[in-house]
């Protein structure tokens, strides 16, 4: 995601955050924050063509093979290199630090914390489990609307921004109000399956990755090739899939660090 689509998912994980993650948040966030973690998700996008923070920017992805629709652990994030196996990383390093060790290697737990929360935003990203050969829509280029662009970008921005302007007067904390608001309504049932995972896991990015490689099949690439003018009827049939996973990605954010936090109590 671009920097609204970073700044909802973790403004909404901050509304489901209980009060060992609040407190612990609160320590960890740098003074530029104002106590407030939206404020800083996008960080790792800013730092990631840095020469000292390269490294980090293939973790921002898991591409999979051309046209399988599908998503391995094995295949698709080698040795752990990849959006999926920095979210368990992260986890384990929010996690191994309690008040009272005193652990030989120092994380940084502040760039954990951020890292962590850009992460479980961009694994969300129908397109950041797209295929390996067009790097996830970044090579496949389209107009959306009248404006050169590619399909990634697409995902990333273009669908969020016409959003704002069709229909939230540009403005991006009314479009978080009504993801909240349809957290408490039509997708008020599916809310705690989002937040749980499996027997006694603390992350549990795998499935993410699974559904996101599924959206962008059935939604993301069909009827977007390159060349292709991308309209009214895609952005209409495609921004309920970009709201409901901004959601997922916000109450997944909260459920992650609640657990982590609540562990270290
Ligand atoms: N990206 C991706 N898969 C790739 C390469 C990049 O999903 N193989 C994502 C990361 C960024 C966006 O595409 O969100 C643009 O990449 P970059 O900033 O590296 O140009
Ligand atoms: N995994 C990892 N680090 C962890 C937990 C899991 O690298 N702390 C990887 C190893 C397995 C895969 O995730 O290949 C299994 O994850 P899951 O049990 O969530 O499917
Ligand atoms: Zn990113």
């Amino acid at each position: 995601w671009g920097d609204a689509g970073h700044y909802a998912v973790c403004k909404i994980a901050q509304s489901y955050f209980e009060e060992d993650t609040v407190v612990a948040v609160k320590k960890l966030l740098p003074e530029s924050a104002n106590g407030e973690l939206a404020a800083v998700c996008s960080w790792p996008d800013e730092i990631k063509k840095l020469p000292q923070w390269r490294w980090t920017s293939a973790l921002h992805f898991a591409d999979t093979p051309d046209y399988k629709c599908n998503y391995e652990y094995s295949r698709d994030c080698p040795k752990d290199w990849c959006v999926t196996g920095a979210i368990f990383n992260y986890t384990n390093q929010l996690m191994s630090t309690s008040e009272n060790s005193q652990s030989i290697v120092h994380y940084n737990l502040t760039e954990a914390l951020m890292f962590l929360s850009h992460y479980m935003g961009d694994i969300h990203q129908p397109l950041h489990e797209g295929f390996i050969g067009d790097l996830g829509g970044n090579k496949i280029k389209v107009h959306w609307y009248n404006q050169e662009t590619n399909l990634h970008r697409v995902w990333d921005d273009m669908i969020i921004e016409s959003a704002l302007e069709t229909y939230y007067n540009s403005s991006l904390p009314r479009m978080i109000h009504e993801l909240q608001a349809k957290l408490k309504n039509g997708w008020s049932n599916d809310v705690p399956s989002w937040e749980s995972c499996q027997l006694n896991q603390t992350a549990c990015p795998n499935p993410y990755a699974s559904e996101s490689i599924d959206l962008a099949c059935k939604y993301a690439y069909r009827n977007a090739t390159a060349g292709t003018t991308l309209g009214d009827y895609y952005f209409v049939s495609r921004l309920p899939v970009v709201e409901k996973r901004l959601a997922q990605g916000g109450i997944r954010l909260a459920g992650t660090l609640n657990r982590i936090f609540s562990a270290k109590r």
